[in-house]
């Protein structure tokens, strides 16, 4: 881990511009969202380097030239680790090391280490745990020795084995271990999700970039606390709350992970499970920090993703965050079906956004009076538990009025059955005067 309890290391952070590896979708701060990373991996950069060149050199990476340059760097500012922008290769990050003598990382372990630090819940660590094991196992080649000691080390190597072969075989039936594990982790959320079904509650789940406001609108829509902070990847493990407002129907929200451009693919690997439980959601809320330069390449980069664990055949909404900092232009402000421009943190917009989702899940909410039957106590249980009824009044003949918020979807179920009526307050008032 780059923090420990009592340590904050000196970095130098180096950020170089490789032509070669453009793809012409760069990100125009990229250096702006490495820095963030760095940031939020909790590392105190004491100097940084910025520099260009044609292409990586294959011993070292970096150019022999500022090679020489950074070793004067880490030398005078004492520096005790050094973080690339770039992913390294084993035998890159060992040379580097040799040549600059203090650790160095690259931009994958930076993201696994932040995603290290934030994993509180028991599938989240395994997640990270696995990811951070398959990274190992492509790195062996730096003298990785630490798991052996756990395992109780030279007792273990068979015959002839030599030290590689015994780690490659350590960290494999580990990384066994931890898919079981993880396996039976989720075939439980599994279950969960089948009670879902069961209660007929409607699951949107809220995706976007990394600090979007996911996180700051989940709880503004489920009056939650979560943690929401200026910082990437501020959430790691999904949370799913029911939501309590009478303004919409019976739903669950689910806050997830952040995306980022260049997501480690041992990453996305171990989440995919996670991320497989979006599969089952019924509308995707689709954040988009609308003041960031960036917002349009970072919104491609989630679309991308998206299509990658095939969810884009689920409907989205498209919501333009953090307008009170940038609101729409003249040509955006003509709303597009499926779009809203809100403030989460400023409460902009946010009846609009309940509207919308109502409309795509239940096509739209009947919020009413209904009479019902008094031989009708089943459908009126139900509605019950499915949280729809404000108000009951009672006539003396036994009709019972219910006012209600309910799916037009579901409504239209419920209305071929006899004895089940829409009415208004009128109705009520006439049936309470005739008894
Ligand atoms: N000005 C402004 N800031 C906002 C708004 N919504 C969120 N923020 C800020 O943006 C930062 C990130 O918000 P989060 O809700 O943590 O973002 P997130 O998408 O959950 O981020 P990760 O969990 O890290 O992926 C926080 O500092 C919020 O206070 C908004 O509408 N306006
Ligand atoms: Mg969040």
């Amino acid at each position: 881990m780059i923090v420990e309890k009592t340590h904050i290391p000196k970095t130098l952070i180096i950020f170089i511009d490789v032509e070669s590896l453009r793809t012409g979708q760069e990100l125009e701060n990229i250096y702006g969202e490495f820095f963030e990373l760095v940031n939020s991996a909790g590392a105190e950069i004491v100097q940084s380097s910025s520099s260009k060149q044609k292409s990586p050199s294959v011993s070292h990476f970096i150019n022999k030239g500022k090679l020489e340059e950074i070793k004067d760097i880490v030398d005078r500012s004492k520096a005790e680790l050094v973080i690339v922008n770039h992913q390294l290769s084993a035998s890159q990050a060992r040379n580097l090391e040799l040549k600059l003598k203090v650790r160095v990382i690259d931009k994958t372990e930076l993201i696994l280490d932040i995603f290290a630090s934030r994993a509180t819940t028991h599938i989240g660590k395994l997640q990270v745990e696995l990811a951070q094991l398959n990274h190992l196992s492509t790195r062996l080649i730096r003298g990785w020795t630490h798991l052996e000691r756990q395992k109780g080390g030279i007792g273990l190597r068979g015959p002839g084995e030599t030290q590689l072969e015994t780690d490659r075989r350590l960290i494999g039936h580990r990384i066994k271990r931890l898919k079981s594990r993880l396996d039976k982790a989720h075939k439980q959320k599994q279950l969960n999700s089948y009670s879902r079904k069961k209660s007929r509650n409607k699951l949107v789940a809220l995706v976007g970039y990394t600090n979007a406001g996911k996180t700051t609108l989940f709880n503004s829509l489920t009056n939650s606390k979560q943690l929401a902070e200026d910082k990437l990847f501020a959430t790691l493990d999904s949370v799913t709350r029911k939501n309590i407002d009478p303004e919409l129907g019976p739903i669950l929200f689910s806050d997830t992970v952040g995306f980022i451009s260049e997501l480690p693919t041992q990453l996305i690997e171990s989440f995919k499970a996670t991320l497989d439980e979006l599969k089952s959601a019924d509308l995707l809320l689709h954040v988009v920090d609308i003041s960031d330069i960036d917002h349009r390449q970072k919104e491609k980069e989630v679309n991308q993703i998206l299509d990658e664990l095939n969810l884009q055949s689920i409907p989205q909404i498209r919501v333009n965050n953090k307008c009170d900092i940038k609101g729409p232009t003249n040509v955006e402000s003509q709303n597009k079906e499926n779009e809203v421009w809100i403030s989460a943190e400023k409460n902009i917009g946010i009846e609009e956004l309940r509207e919308l989702i109502n409309n795509d899940l239940f096509n739209g909410i009947y919020k009413g009076w209904i009479s019902l039957e008094a031989s009708l106590g089943k459908i009126r249980a139900k509605l019950f538990r499915m949280g729809c009824i404000d108000e009951e009044k009672v006539s003396p003949t036994g009709k019972i009025f219910a006012h209600i918020h309910i799916g037009q979807d579901e409504l239209d179920n419920f209305i071929h059955i006899n004895g089940f009526a829409l009415c208004n307050d009128k109705d009520i008032l006439l049936e309470t005067q005739s008894t």
